[in-house]
């Protein structure tokens, strides 16, 4: 997602630029060091540790800051086996960004833009005829997550809706609304240049990229399990045009989006059509499927749509045919 947002973002800076027009630097921040090819797509970077005030201090101290992307995290699945780290980074790592972005407001009397990617992990489902009833999932229902993914999902969004609304409740110095927080709860999301690891919706993807690669591939849920959605270039422009909404159009602060929901097996004869002789099996991980299972099969997404104009741009059939088996064919034969 960070190399999809940082190409977006780049694009319309080189547009502006050129044109003249002033676009704000834009500054990347990594655990690893960037890779040439994304460096490039930013004014600077560096590597660092969202855990790490002392770092986001001296950055405080170098930047007058406008907006906040935060997508640092630790996915559902690998969070499972190491709950108090991935809270501390899920956690910790946002309050700290939340507290730079409220002192920044301060500093320059103007609220600051924050967006946080949320999921659909954050709800929980108690179980599949409750799913399967549920239909559409609204904003505000089932917010009970059975992962630490989701918990320190639902947490970001509530310290978001803290800092927006209600930060220093009780100071006389407080700044009214110093974070303007928007955030979305992703589905699935399927990259045709990435394959995700450590997330539980990495069944899609994985079963895709193994087809385009002639690998075999042993699927971790059952041929009956279904989640929501959506393309990686979708989830990229659904993140610039929630940030470029005007504030008074927003509703709430956090939306659903999804473009899909297939079952595993109707993802796998998509993945057929294209590569006929894909060997998937479908071998379930009941640990992994009964994450999936509390997860809802569809989000009404109809907030969105009405506030900031989502729509998505592709259903399963030509989210294939369009974007993904072309992109992946031409990476797989390079
Ligand atoms: C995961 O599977 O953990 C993520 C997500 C759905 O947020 N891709």
């Amino acid at each position: 997602m960070g190399h999809g947002l940082l190409k977006s973002l780049d694009e319309e800076r080189r547009e502006r630029r050129a044109s003249g027009e002033s676009f704000p630097a834009v500054i990347a921040i990594d655990l690893r060091e960037l890779p040439s090819e994304h460096r490039a797509l930013c004014d600077e970077s560096f590597t660092g540790d969202v855990c790490d005030e002392k770092m986001l201090e001296r950055l405080l101290a170098s930047y007058q800051i406008g907006s906040i992307y935060h997508l640092a995290a630790l996915l559902s699945t690998r969070s499972e086996f190491v709950p108090e780290i991935a809270h501390g980074v899920n956690v910790g790592g946002t309050l700290n960004l939340l507290r730079i972005a409220a002192e920044e407001a301060a500093n320059n009397g103007r609220p600051v833009q924050f967006f946080f990617p949320s999921s659909i992990a954050a709800y929980g489902m108690p179980d599949l005829a409750t799913k399967t009833a549920a239909g559409e999932v609204g904003e505000d229902q089932f917010l009970q997550p059975h992962t630490m993914y989701g918990c320190n999902k639902v947490a970001g969004e509530n310290l978001g809706n803290y800092y927006a609304h209600h930060y220093r409740k009780l100071a006389s110095d407080r700044m009214e609304f110093p974070v303007d927080f928007r955030s979305i709860r992703f589905p699935g999301i399927i990259s045709a240049d990435t394959v995700p690891s450590g997330g539980t919706s990495d069944y899609g993807p994985e079963m895709l990229h193994a087809a385009a690669r002639g690998d075999d591939y042993a699927c971790f849920v059952r041929r009956d399990a279904r989640i929501p959605f959506m393309t990686m270039p979708e989830a990229i422009d659904a993140i610039r045009r929630l940030m470029a909404a005007p504030k008074i159009a927003l509703s709430r602060t956090v939306y659903n989006v999804q473009s899909f929901n297939p079952s595993a097996s109707e993802f796998l004869e998509e993945v057929r059509e294209h590569f006929e002789d894909a060997k998937t099996e479908f071998e379930p991980d009941l640990a992994r499927q009964s994450i999936i299972d509390s997860w809802p099969a569809a989000c009404d997404d109809a907030a969105a749509r009405k506030d900031w104009g989502w729509v998505p741009t592709y259903d399963l059939s030509n989210a294939f045919s369009e974007y993904l088996v072309p992109r992946i064919r031409a990476r797989y034969s390079e």
